[in-house]
């Protein structure tokens, strides 16, 4: 329908040309999450149009910590592309966003597909490698402020992700320290057992929503488990670092 693809293509703009617009429901309260996934998927169609490509899903608000500081108490995922993708240790410009945050987040990397009811034995199965990593999210609505159709067809704030060395899944997830570094000073901590208890548990609701939608996760796949600390904002200069208990750290420096 027509109004979805408007809406897509508004907040589409609003990311190329990194500048704010209204919330979505202040010019349609009624608006529902199916409706909202629908506008996410025909934004990133308008992406991949433009030659980018699909190598994941994110998942959001899957810790109280991320849902406090926006106010959404509801689990929601996105589409990543490889335009997203910034290199270990490299540098972002803050001129491609509009007030980006950054937060420490868990990757895993598929070796198999995954779709539909899965258990948590069955979602470790199809998971080839995990890594720290963060996402930076720059919500295209003024203010960082939303709803959850909002931030669902905004395809939930992602920009940008970061992922460090890739380690060995067989081993347990559920309860490791987390601390987030700006300029050497710790400024966030938490441990993986803020997401849903356990890191896998995002897994197992990203095989379910993506089916719900009609996809599935693929093998190659990465797959962003949700922001485990509440995400600061970022500023020019900073050098940011992630370290994950046994999993390493990863590291992006924002340019002056
Ligand atoms: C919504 C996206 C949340 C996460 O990891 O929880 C998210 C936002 O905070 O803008 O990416
Ligand atoms: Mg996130």
């Amino acid at each position: 329908m027509n109004w979805l693809a408007d809406f897509a293509e508004t907040l589409d703009q609003a990311a190329v040309g990194a500048r704010a617009v209204p919330q979505l429901t202040h010019a349609r309260p009624d608006l529902t999450v199916e409706d909202a996934y629908a506008i996410q998927k025909l934004s990133i169609d308008r992406r991949l149009d433009r030659g980018e490509r699909l190598v994941g899903i994110k998942m959001g608000l899957t810790s109280r910590a991320k849902m406090r500081q926006v106010g959404v108490d509801q689990m929601a995922w996105g589409r990543l592309t490889d335009a997203m993708m910034l290199d270990e240790g490299g540098s972002l410009s803050l001129a491609n966003f509009i007030h980006p945050r950054i937060e420490p987040e868990i990757a895993f990397l598929m070796g198999a597909p995954l779709a539909g009811r899965v258990t948590m034995v069955e979602a470790l199965a199809a998971v080839a490698a995990v890594a720290p990593a963060m996402e930076v999210i720059d919500s295209r609505y003024e203010d960082f402020k939303f709803a959850l159709p909002d931030v669902i067809a905004d395809n939930s704030s992602s920009s940008g992700f970061v992922i460090g060395g890739w380690n060995d899944p067989s081993q347990d997830l559920s309860n490791l320290g987390v601390i987030l570094e700006v300029d050497g000073a710790v400024t966030e901590v938490g441990s993986s057992a803020a997401i849903l208890g356990h890191p896998l548990r995002s897994l197992v609701a990203a095989a379910a929503m993506v089916s719900q939608g009609g996809g599935r996760i693929e093998e190659g796949d990465i797959v962003l488990a949700g922001g485990i600390t509440a995400a600061p904002a970022l500023h020019g200069g900073q050098a940011i670092r992630t370290t994950i208990e046994n999993l390493g750290s990863v590291a992006l420096r924002v340019q002056a």
